[in-house]
């Protein structure tokens, strides 16, 4: 994933400070696009362990039309926790109460969690998330985007209309309560010569945290589609609005660059494997990955 350190380089040597929603602070630059091939390798970082179950859970997460927390609770997944637990302690009154990342609110967030993974009614009411991606790639005001796009490729795949938008304009207030308006917001498949390839337009990139797990999620989306299609894989083509690199992450970033890549894993999908809207976690593998140890770095809310 050379073209991964490239874009980390390109912000630290070209980005624009700008402030942004979170008060945290980001080095930033403005449209930004790298591509890598498919067939290379899973492009899943080497230089930084990257926590594989969550991206697989998420994407299955999604692909269910799934938008509350309970299920990536239940499968131990972490990483949109903070966005529900900010709007429980909004609602609650509570927030001041609770500064971000402080002893205290790690605390409470350790059992809003818990709540959510063992109390099936606050789930639904506190565990929603809103009509974020899963909701929006499968019922876009009654509209299956996935299940269409599927369809399509298969009975026309040279078509240029082959695209799931995230982004829904009329939903956006409902989403940004207790989630977030899409980051990644559109995306297109290409079919040539038996291949299928993915861009990916994201309006903003949270590039140290959340652009790892991005590429990986399309990845794994492209090879599910393919694989749904009878087609091989072609490249991921990912094209960020804002990149940016929150100020609290320029060490991290700086430490990893110092690091040196090693050889991309192979993603294994069961032959026996269901169809996409009937897999399970165990269906999908990654072999051979092999990691430089993690870079612990705080999420900006
Ligand atoms: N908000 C922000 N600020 N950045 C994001 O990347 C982001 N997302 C999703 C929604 N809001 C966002 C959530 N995606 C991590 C990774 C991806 C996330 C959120 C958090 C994270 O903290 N990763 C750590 C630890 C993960 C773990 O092991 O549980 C890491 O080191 O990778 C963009 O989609």
């Amino acid at each position: 994933m050379q073209a991964y350190h490239k874009l980390l380089q390109h912000i630290l040597d070209h980005g624009t400070l700008k402030e942004d929603r979170t008060g945290t602070g980001t080095r930033s630059v403005f449209g930004y696009q790298f591509r890598c091939d498919l067939a290379a390798g899973f492009p899943l970082l080497t230089t930084k362990k990257v926590h594989w179950p969550s991206i697989v859970h998420e994407l299955l997460w999604f692909i269910r039309g799934d938008t509350n927390l309970r299920y990536l609770v239940q499968n131990n997944v972490k990483i949109w926790n903070e966005w529900p637990f900010r709007h429980y302690l909004e609602e609650k009154g509570m927030a001041e109460r609770f500064p971000q990342h402080s002893r205290e609110w790690k605390a409470e967030l350790e059992r809003f969690v818990n709540r959510i993974r063992e109390d099936a009614e606050f789930a639904a009411q506190w565990g929603e998330l809103g009509p974020v991606y899963g909701r929006q790639w499968r019922n876009f005001n009654g509209v299956d985007q996935l299940a269409k796009v599927i369809e399509d490729l298969r009975n026309q795949p040279d078509s240029r209309r082959h695209i799931v938008s995230a982004w829904n304009p009329a939903d956006l207030p409902e989403m940004v309560k207790a989630g977030l308006p899409p980051c990644h917001t559109l995306f297109q498949f290409y079919v040539a010569e038996g291949k299928l390839s993915c861009q990916l337009y994201q309006r903003s990139g949270d590039v140290f945290l959340g652009v790892p797990f991005n590429i990986a999620s399309y990845a794994l989306l492209t090879h599910l589609v393919a694989r749904e299609c009878g087609l091989g894989v072609g490249d991921f083509v990912h094209t960020l609005g804002d990149a940016h690199l929150y100020n609290n992450h320029v060490e991290q970033a700086r430490e990893q660059l110092g690091r040196q890549p090693r050889p991309l894993p192979r993603l294994e999908i069961a032959a026996s494997a269901p169809d996409i809207f009937h897999l399970s976690f165990e269906d999908i593998q990654l072999l051979d990955y092999d990691p430089l140890p993690a870079i612990r770095a705080p999420i900006a809310i």
